[in-house]
C-alpha cells in the first residue's frame, strides 16, 4: 500500500465503498470484484445488521475480501472490530463515537495504519483530529435506511462548516449518497463519498461505481 499521508488518504477517499454480507443481493466477493472493476478507491468491511456473520464465518469473509483488495492495491479497512483488523493486518480501522477512541486504537495498531472516525458535530471532529484520526466520515448527508441508528440528516452543513474553519483533514461524506447527489458532497469540500446501497443494490455494480468516479472526477 502507498505511504499513509494526507495526500494519499484524500485519493483513497474519492470513492469509498463500504459493505458486509447483509448489504449484498449476491455473493459479497462478486460484489466487491465488480465494484473494484468500476473503480472504487477504498473498501471498508462493515459486517453489521440483522443476519450479520460472526466468528469464523466473519473472519473467512473478511479474509476473502481482503485478498481481493490486495490483488488490486485497494486499501482494506475494518469497521469497528479492532481485533479482526489486527489479526488480518488490515490497512486500517473505522470507528464511530460509541467505539474506542482513535487515541486508544492508534496505540494498538501503530502509526502506519489508517484510522477513520465518524463525527456528527464540530466538537466530535476536533476531538477525533486531536486523537490522531487520519480522516473523518461525516453524515448522514442524505436520508439513509442502511444505518438504523443514524443521526439526523444534516446535508453538507458540517462538511462546509469544518472547511470554513480551515480544518484541512481528509473528509468523506456518508449516508444516502447516490450518483446524482455525489457532486454536491464534493462541492461542499469533501474529498470523496462513502457509499453502500447505491453500489450494492445497483443493477450493475461495476457501472454504478464507474459512474460515481466519473461524477466525482468531473467535478
Ligand atoms: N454511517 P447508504 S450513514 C454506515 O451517518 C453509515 O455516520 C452513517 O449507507 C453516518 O450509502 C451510514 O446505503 C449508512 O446510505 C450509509
Amino acid at each position: 500500500m502507498p505511504a499513509i499521508n494526507s495526500d494519499s488518504i484524500r485519493q483513497f477517499l474519492k470513492l469509498y465503498f463500504i459493505m458486509g454480507s447483509t448489504n449484498c443481493l449476491k455473493d459479497p466477493v462478486d460484489v466487491l470484484r465488480e465494484a473494484i472493476d468500476g473503480g472504487i478507491t477504498l473498501f471498508q468491511f462493515r459486517e453489521k445488521g440483522l443476519g450479520a456473520l460472526t466468528g469464523e464465518a466473519k473472519l473467512q469473509l473478511a479474509d476473502k475480501l481482503q485478498r481481493l483488495c490486495r490483488e488490486h492495491q485497494i486499501p482494506f479497512i475494518v469497521n469497528d472490530d479492532i481485533e479482526l483488523a489486527i489479526s488480518l493486518d488490515a490497512d486500517g480501522v473505522h470507528v464511530g463515537q460509541e467505539d474506542e477512541s482513535a487515541k486508544w486504537i492508534r496505540k494498538k495498531i501503530g502509526s502506519n495504519k489508517i484510522i477513520g472516525v465518524s463525527a456528527h458535530t464540530v466538537e466530535e471532529a476536533q476531538q477525533a483530529i486531536q486523537d490522531g484520526a487520519n480522516y473523518l466520515g461525516l453524515g448522514p448527508v442524505f436520508p439513509t435506511r442502511t444505518k438504523k441508528d443514524a443521526k439526523e440528516v444534516q446535508g453538507t452543513r458540517l462538511i462546509d462548516d469544518l472547511r470554513r474553519r480551515g480544518i484541512n483533514i481528509p473528509l468523506v461524506g456518508i449516508g444516502g449518497i447516490t450518483i446524482d447527489n455525489s457532486a454536491s458532497v464534493i462541492a461542499a469540500g469533501a474529498d470523496g463519498v462513502s457509499v453502500i446501497t447505491a453500489i450494492t443494490n445497483a443493477p450493475s455494480v461495476t457501472d454504478a461505481a464507474a459512474q460515481f468516479i466519473q461524477r466525482i472526477t468531473a467535478y
